[in-house]
């Protein structure tokens, strides 16, 4: 499938804010692919697809991830952490994305992880720093991609786990390994 298919696809999916937002991560996702050196067209097909699952209904998203078990600490959580998962296996079994590197970028998106490859970072920090954000940093955030993928993948992690502190969320485990591994803490 071509960009115009994936966009068809997805439109009738989502609103228009959050397909609007999809754009802008597809924009940022190819020009962190091209200045990082990932595949460019993977980057495109995973920043279109990485919010596929952001309205599915909740307790479908739940049986997708009991029936094929999906990692079991997913058990309890919300569609903010099910969505990118569920996104994955939408992706794999809906779509017939076989990449590897695609579908983690898809399930990761959210939470991020410990050794992240070059695609993954890159839709991570797209998601967050595409023209459409507008929270208060955003922009040392955008400097930060534009200098170094590692540094803005870092300064992205911090950011979500600040934010989710002082809002008082609980973390999902697999966003502190991400921390732990961006901060540099050994494995
Ligand atoms: O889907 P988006 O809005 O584009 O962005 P996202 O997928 O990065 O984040 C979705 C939501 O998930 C956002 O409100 C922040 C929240 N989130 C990110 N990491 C965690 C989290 N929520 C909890 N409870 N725990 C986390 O570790
Ligand atoms: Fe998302
Ligand atoms: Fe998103």
């Amino acid at each position: 499938m071509e960009r115009d298919d994936y966009l068809a696809a997805i439109r009738p999916r989502m609103n228009e804010k959050r397909y609007i937002h999809t754009i802008g991560v597809m924009q940022t996702a190819i020009n962190l692919a091209e200045k990082y050196g990932a595949n460019v067209k993977s980057a495109e097909t995973a920043a279109i697809l990485h919010d596929i699952a952001k309205f599915s209904d909740i307790d479908w998203m739940k049986q997708i991830v009991i029936e094929n078990g999906l990692d079991h600490r997913l058990v309890g959580w919300g569609s903010e952490i099910l969505h990118g998962p569920v996104g994955a296996w939408i992706a794999e079994n809906e779509f017939s994305i076989k990449d590897q590197d695609i579908l983690n970028s898809i399930r990761f998106h959210t939470t991020g992880r410990a050794n992240m490859s070059t695609l993954e970072k890159i839709i991570f920090v797209a998601d967050m720093i595409e023209p459409n954000r507008t929270f208060t940093g955003v922009e040392k955030l955008r400097d930060k991609a534009n200098e170094d993928l590692d540094k803005a993948m870092q300064a992205c992690i911090r950011h979500s786990i600040q934010f989710l502190v002082k809002t008082k969320q609980p973390i999902y485990p697999v966003s502190i390994e991400c921390y732990n591994d961006c901060v540099g803490k050994e494995q």
